[in-house]
């Protein structure tokens, strides 16, 4: 028995996750345009609790404004019926060949005002919706060769575009934050912002850091050879975890966008435990919506879609219930202890000590007995089998 997702369990789609019709850079669609208003129906019934969309999945580009407006009500009308949240919207920035040498940051200046008034009609229309994340995936900014980007003046109008949505945001009063996604490469040979890292550092030089955190990617971060989970800690530790895009990956190698659970299996329980388990006192430490942003493979027909739509939600259920039953195990936790993982919480120095008294201790250097520390076992072989079993079922 797989476990049913309600919607306390927070788990939204992208529109252009389902509605992706298998079009790769080989071959041809495999699958029928899905309309969002089934897309909606859909979702509400398997579970979700909400949706996401980029403009132009919802919004063709070239739409006038009639028909840009008779669209969006239909939707509205969809997410009303259903209950369905919109948490979050996201601007294509990519898919037009005008964006070809990127948005924010096209050597082209006109390229570059079109982007960012993209941007903003759009985030009008997440105020209008309630979405309280706006993402900031720039898949086409960056490059292929070095001597045609000009990388620091491409930061800085990277950094010019986010100070004008952040003064937008809080001049109109709308209670918005922006995430912005990194991605190493795909589309672009290289992108901008190419790891979690990159984009946590170039926040800080924003005018209003704290509007603006990050929706971290599994299959981006492992794309560049990274651990997720470590990385979704340091985001969590920096109180940048603004939203989240679940998905897999199989090593270092094209987006494959598989689904949650499907590539690294070991990385994606660390993550659930981390997410649900890894807050104050043992609780969640996001409670964010669990965002999937997947392709359902080419070689499915809608069942198969909608048979992944269930399969992301479920994935993430087991995984969750597999960590609850690792955490409360009675080894497990003899296991935690032995290897002295709650010791790191520890503070380093005493209460009130700094490095003066620090250095006055011989306990601490010239009585320490640094062979005997460094002969100890720490049993994280153990902790990590015992990790396994749990994550297999065997206990
Ligand atoms: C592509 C990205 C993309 C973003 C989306 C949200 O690899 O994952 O799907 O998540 O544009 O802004
Ligand atoms: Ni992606
Ligand atoms: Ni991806
Ligand atoms: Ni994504």
């Amino acid at each position: 028995m797989t476990p049913t997702p309600t919607k306390a369990d927070r788990f939204s789609f992208g529109l252009w996750t389902i509605g992706w019709t298998g079009r790769d850079p080989f071959g041809d669609a495999t699958r029928q345009p899905l309309d969002a208003v089934e897309a909606v129906h859909r979702l509400n019934e398997l579970g979700a609790y909400g949706i996401t969309f980029h403009d132009n999945d919802l919004i063709p580009f070239d739409a006038t404004t009639g028909e840009r407006d008779a669209q969006i009500a239909r939707f509205r009308q969809a997410v009303d019926e259903t209950g369905l949240a919109v948490p979050m919207i996201t601007t294509n920035l990519f898919t037009h060949p005008v964006f070809k040498d990127g948005g924010f940051t096209s050597n082209d200046r006109s390229v570059r005002r079109f982007a960012l008034r993209k941007v903003l009609r759009n985030v009008e229309l997440a105020a209008e919706l309630g979405a309280e994340t706006y993402v900031v995936w720039g898949g086409r900014e960056g490059s292929e060769y070095d001597s045609a980007k000009d990388v620091q003046a491409a930061l800085e109008r990277y950094r010019e575009a986010m100070n004008t949505l952040t003064e937008f945001v809080t001049d109109r009063g709308y209670p918005i934050r922006f995430a912005i996604e990194p991605k190493p490469n795909e589309p672009r040979g290289d992108i901008l912002l190419p790891t979690l890292g990159h984009a946590m550092a170039f926040i800080t030089e924003l005018d209003q850091p704290d509007l603006v955190g990050i929706n971290p990617e599994v299959g981006h971060e492992q794309m560049a050879g990274l651990n997720y989970a470590h990385g979704v800690a340091q985001a969590l530790w920096q109180g940048k975890l603004f939203h989240i895009d679940l998905n897999s990956q199989r090593g270092i190698k094209f987006d494959q966008d598989l689904v949650f659970g499907h590539g690294d299996l070991m990385n994606a329980f660390s993550l659930v435990d981390l997410l649900e388990f890894g807050g104050p006192n043992g609780g969640p430490s996001y409670t964010g919506p669990r965002h999937f942003d997947y392709k359902p493979s080419r070689t499915e027909s809608y069942d198969g879609v909608w048979d992944s739509v269930k399969a992301n939600m479920s994935m993430y259920l087991m995984l969750k219930e597999r960590a609850t039953s690792f955490r409360n195990d009675p080894e497990v936790q003899q296991a935690l202890l032995d290897a002295k993982v709650a010791e790191l919480s520890e503070p380093t120095l005493n209460p009130g000590e700094g490095y003066a008294e620090l250095m006055k201790d011989a306990s601490s250097f010239e009585d320490y007995d640094a062979d005997a520390a460094g002969a100890q076992g720490y049993g994280f072989v153990r902790l990590n089998q015992l990790a396994l079993e749990h994550l297999l079922g065997a206990r």
